[in-house]
């Protein structure tokens, strides 16, 4: 039966905030957990991911748990330690205890950040290319992608990993034609991401059907997610202002894009 009540985490979050439009029509009903309060959601549970009893008593009795909250750039080890991997863990170990049956992830391009993008024309990545995170934010990713598998194959809790590009209401650099979704496709993928049948741990890409995508989309399609947007129309505007992307430039030549070249951010 198609989940019904769902768990927002990070629900004041970019991301967290284009869901609380869209995905009500869908017919959820959405219960909301964030670090941060949000403003007009007086229901809204205010609660750290590491609060382990705030977290297990978030989850109890939802259907689904729709995971976005946690540090959603580069960081120190530290700080992406607590909030994505031991967070992530007290996420499912919750829904392990309450038997909550599914879980979609906000996983990341950043997950396999330094595979070389395709050449045009060339084959797009596939969703089982292995992690080759760029940051300890994208190592983080690929964790929560291992751990989401390890509680299926261990405890039967089903997830969807989403390996965002970049979902906001629209693309704002030229490396982001590629990996753009737009807010209204994020919304049909995750609702597919929540109803298909028997996902176990599937990987899949979050993008619309961009004209310069990078990637395969397969996995997300045979979810039943049909995507209907495509950054195409902003193309010439950004490329004008910014140029085509330099294979040549180590920030331009992989997925992660500048994620790849940042300095790393030390604890001092
Ligand atoms: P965001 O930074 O705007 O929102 C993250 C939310 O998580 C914030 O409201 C923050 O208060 C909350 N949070 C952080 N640590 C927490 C903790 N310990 N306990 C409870 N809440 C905590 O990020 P955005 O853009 O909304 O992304 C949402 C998720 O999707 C993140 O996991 C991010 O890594 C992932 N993602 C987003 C992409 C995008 O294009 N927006 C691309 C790829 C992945
Ligand atoms: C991400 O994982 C970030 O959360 C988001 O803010 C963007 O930087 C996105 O990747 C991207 O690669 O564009």
């Amino acid at each position: 039966t198609a989940p019904r009540t769902v768990l927002l985490t990070g629900a004041a979050g970019g991301l967290g905030t284009l869901m609380r439009e869209l995905l009500p029509a869908y017919g959820y009903e959405l219960r909301l957990l964030d670090l941060a309060p949000i403003a007009g959601e007086p229901e809204a549970l205010v609660a750290d991911l590491g609060d382990r009893a705030a977290v297990r008593e978030a989850v109890r009795g939802v259907d689904a748990v729709v995971h976005l909250a946690g540090i959603s750039l580069e960081s120190t080890f530290d700080k992406i330690l607590r909030a994505n991997i031991e967070g992530t863990y007290n996420l499912y170990e919750a829904a392990r205890e309450e038997g909550v049956g599914r879980v979609v992830f906000a996983s990341s391009n950043h997950a396999v950040g330094y595979t070389p993008r395709p050449r045009p024309g060339g084959p797009p990545v596939p969703a089982d290319t292995p992690h080759r995170p760029d940051t300890f934010y994208g190592l983080s990713k690929s964790f929560g992608e291992d751990l989401a598998q390890l509680y299926w194959d261990k405890h039967g809790v089903e997830t969807v990993s989403v390996r965002i590009g970049s979902c906001f209401p629209e693309p704002t650099s030229v490396r982001m034609l590629s990996l753009w979704m737009s807010p209204a496709d994020g919304a049909r993928l995750f609702h597919a991401a929540l109803t298909a049948e028997a996902v176990g741990h599937t990987v899949v890409y979050g993008s619309s059907a961009n004209t310069r995508l990078w990637w395969d989309l397969s996995t997300a399609r045979a979810l039943g997610y049909a995507p209907q947007d495509d950054s195409e129309p902003y193309a010439a505007k950004l490329i004008a202002e910014q140029g085509e992307l330099d294979p040549a430039d180590p920030a331009q030549a992989r997925l992660g894009g500048h994620f790849v070249t940042d300095p790393p951010i030390w604890p001092h």
